[in-house]
């Protein structure tokens, strides 16, 4: 049996599959976890990305203002479910010409070391990968965007490989991109990258056709006794616009840009009521995971129809064996 690599979260959200569950991937049955209105000016609360943070959970949170403006938010919570989150948004300390404020959205957060670093969709004359770090969630420090312009996603991996930092990102435009492959950086410092490497792209035709337009990383990968676990989001342009799926692939351990093993068939997309209709329909979004080495289990927070927060439930062999019977040859 595969296993994850980390640490023991024994008390983190689960709930057992239920039977006659079809795929990989089941909801938490009390779905959305976090309302649209969970903050006193927020329009939506979506794309966010969470951490186990001393005897409970911490998180980034993308509130949308009810004057339709993106910022991203400190939140905690005990259980990892119920989350307290903050009316004001993240202030960062930090080089003056780097902190100013176009638009922040789409967090991540991974712990590295005793920090925990958030990468966003940092405005910055167009969207590129904002980075920051917090040792408390309440001090927040800014570095330099990771990127030029224009990039979206960039989700760093949890310790260095063969000594470097990296990060999965991916390049864009100034708009509503309808392009996007996935690509691997490194840096020795994390602010000069490089060495970027193209990991995977779109599929065209008719193989795979729910990862057709876009593709771009979401949580943090997992490391597993087989390699990086990557969950990612997966687009197709339908004669009613975008759909936004979740898949998974699996990424060497040392060379993070090499594809090991890929899902052909989505692992979660929308289907709920709540993941169909709301500002943006159709849309299921990953941006965070919380694993347990113990159990092998996986907690996943996406985003649905840009509107609420969403957690739904695997395992690493789950998705192992999803990717087995289901590969993209
Ligand atoms: C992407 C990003 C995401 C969003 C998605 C669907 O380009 O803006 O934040 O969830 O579009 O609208």
């Amino acid at each position: 049996m595969a296993h994850i690599i980390g640490t023991s979260l024994p008390d983190m959200p689960w709930q057992d599959k239920p039977v006659n569950t079809r795929g990989p991937v089941w909801r938490y049955s009390q779905n959305p976890i976090i309302p649209r209105d969970a903050t006193p000016n927020s329009n939506s609360i979506f794309n966010s990305a969470v951490v186990p943070f001393k005897d409970g959970y911490a998180g980034v949170f993308r509130c949308d203002s009810r004057s339709v403006s993106m910022d991203i938010f400190p939140g905690f919570s005990k259980d990892g479910i119920n989350w307290e989150i903050s009316a004001e948004p993240i202030a960062f300390g930090g080089d003056a010409e780097i902190t100013v404020r176009e638009y922040r959205y789409d967090p991540r957060v991974c712990k590295i070391d005793d920090k925990y670093y958030i990468t966003w969709c940092n405005g910055a004359h167009g969207p590129t990968i904002g980075m920051g770090w917090t040792q408390d969630f309440k001090t927040f420090y800014q570095l330099e965007n990771a990127f030029l312009p224009y990039n979206r996603n960039g989700v760093l991996f949890p310790r260095k490989i063969r000594n470097m930092y990296m990060m999965l990102s991916r390049p864009s435009d100034t708009g509503h991109t309808p392009f996007g492959d996935i690509f691997c950086s490194q840096s020795p410092d994390l602010t000069f990258w490089g060495k970027h490497r193209w990991v995977m792209g779109t599929i065209n035709g008719d193989a795979s056709a729910w990862q057709s337009k876009k593709i771009g990383p979401g949580a943090v990968p997992i490391e597993t006794s087989e390699g990086w676990l990557m969950i990612y989001h997966g687009v197709i342009n339908t004669c009613n616009g975008f759909v936004y799926r979740i898949g998974c692939a699996l990424l060497d351990i040392d060379e993070p840009w090499k594809v090991k093993a890929r899902s052909r068939n989505y692992i979660l997309g929308p289907q709920e009521l709540y993941e169909c209709v709301g500002d943006v329909p159709n849309v299921t979004f990953p941006c965070a995971a919380l694993t347990d080495a113990d159990t092998g289990r996986i907690a996943i927070y996406y985003g649905c129809a840009d509107t609420v927060t969403g957690l739904a439930f695997t395992t690493v062999d789950e998705l192992l064996n999803y990717m087995k019977e289901y590969p993209l040859a």
